[in-house]
């Protein structure tokens, strides 16, 4: 069996005078002439042994990637993968997908698994069963410390999102429900993909806003229960030297001090992407000055000395209104830190929807019941009936009988005017209580 380190003792002789981006044959993959390649897979096997085997009885870690929009998140995923391959990069994460605006338009939880990207064997054939690590790639996130992107960090960081969940609907879901709410639907379900490690990344272009608030809010949330080991990661360092502007310098500083994290725990890379070559030659190659800088960090993120601090910690999932009367149970208890819920039936919208209900029976009475001809006017009809009969000795049919019955014909139809009562009391609860209940599933 042939080692990593046994492929590369030949390599290493030809790590000669070829640039980064030579290819002999561009698409017949020959990456073992390149510069560093020696390196790459000495550090391939580094992260291969920290992550050990299934043997080992452990289960794979499961890595975050969080920063803001257009920041190169998934491009550093794939930079990640490419980095543990010996043929080319792929696109295994969709990248690029952001506006112009940097807003962006899904938000959604992906996650990639060994399967999904890693070719190489172990080191022996015993290694097949490698534990390469879950990498989970989401977006989404406001810039902001708030206790609600707090509460949506810890639902992404104690696994209670699922593959392809939205964050917009955990937003909306926390901003109708409250926290208790949220923890009905979330906290009550098996637990997906509990996180291990956090990488937060951001772009090293000074005229990117920095996400200072989603920072500490990512650095509290990763140290409140479980003490989730945090890294940092600054993109395109292909186009911004911190040696070279100080504006970079100080963007870097104030990047680590709001995550709060040890040099060690910080890099910058460049990621493959179009920049570094229009042609995206690195289809067919890989270029190993990228794939290091990445290996290196990925050696200290899988590394065993750097442990999650309380691995059993959990957020308090109890549900704060179980218990207490079913009311509460159709309306959350409102947190003061959350916005109101809109779908809560409080006082004042209750007496609201009397008033409606008032003045709708009224309308009904007003112009539901009213005859179209007024009762002085069938008494005048009436009366002369009664002058014109008498005089002639003559009946007209059916004028006599309306005659008769003209007292009744002025009484309101109390079943007509009781269903009618009854409609505007009853339909407007129904809808009500029919919104209440969707804005809570
Ligand atoms: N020059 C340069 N461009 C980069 C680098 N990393 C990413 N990009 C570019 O930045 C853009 C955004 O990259 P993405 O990986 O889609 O960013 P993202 O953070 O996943 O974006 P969202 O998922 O929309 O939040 C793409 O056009 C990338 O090519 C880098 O290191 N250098
Ligand atoms: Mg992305």
């Amino acid at each position: 069996m042939m080692s990593a380190l046994d492929r590369e003792t030949p390599q290493k002789a030809e790590d000669s005078d070829h640039s980064d981006l030579e290819m002999d044959n561009p698409l017949g993959v020959d990456n073992t002439k390149k510069k560093g390649w020696a390196a790459k897979q000495m550090l391939i096997q580094k992260c291969q042994n920290t992550v050990g085997t299934r043997s080992s009885g452990k289960r794979p870690l499961n890595i975050v990637i969080i920063g803001p929009p257009g920041c190169g998140k998934s491009s550093l995923l794939n930079t990640i993968f490419a980095s543990f391959s010996d043929e080319s990069w792929n696109r295994v994460a969709n990248y690029g997908s952001f506006g112009t605006n940097a807003k962006q338009v899904t938000q959604r939880l992906v996650s990639y698994k060994k399967e999904g990207y890693y070719t190489r064997k172990g080191q022996n054939s015993e290694d097949d069963d490698i534990l390469m690590p879950t990498f989970i790639d989401i977006n989404g996130f406001e810039d902001t410390n708030t206790p609600v992107n707090k509460e949506l960090l810890n639902m992404v960081f104690y696994g209670r999102l699922t593959e392809y969940e939205k964050i917009q609907d955990v937003l909306a879901c926390l901003s109708a429900d409250g926290t208790n709410g949220a923890k009905r639907k979330y906290y009550t379900r098996d637990e997906y993909l509990v996180v291990d490690r956090i990488i937060f990344v951001c772009s090293l272009d000074p005229k990117a806003p920095l996400p200072i608030h989603l920072m500490e809010c990512v650095s509290e949330a990763a140290n409140g229960i479980r003490g989730i080991p945090v890294f940092g990661v600054m993109t395109k360092a292909d186009k911004f030297d911190a040696m070279e502007n100080d504006e970079v310098k100080e963007r870097e500083r104030i990047f680590r001090q709001h995550l709060g994290i040890p040099l060690p725990s910080f890099t910058r890379i460049t990621n493959y992407c179009e920049d570094i070559d229009e042609q995206s030659n690195y289809r067919f190659s890989l270029i190993p000055k990228i794939d290091i800088e990445i290996l290196k960090l990925m050696t200290q993120v899988f590394s065993s000395l750097v442990k999650v601090d309380n691995p059993e910690g959990r957020p308090d999932y109890s549900d704060k209104t179980k218990g207490e009367s079913s009311e509460s149970e159709k309306c959350p208890t409102p947190d003061p830190l959350q916005p109101k819920s809109p779908s809560c039936i409080n006082l004042s919208k209750l007496l609201v929807l009397i008033t409606i209900q008032v003045l709708l029976v009224a309308v009904i009475l007003h112009f539901g019941m009213k005859p179209i001809i007024t009762d002085e006017k069938v008494n005048t009809i009436c009366a002369n009936y009664d002058y014109i009969k008498s005089k002639h000795d003559a009946t007209i049919d059916g004028l006599s009988e309306l005659c008769e019955l003209k007292d009744d014909i002025f009484k309101p139809p109390m079943h007509l005017l009781g269903g009618a009562i009854l409609f505007v009391i009853i339909v407007p609860q129904i809808v009500v209580n029919f919104f209440f209940a969707t804005s809570r599933n």
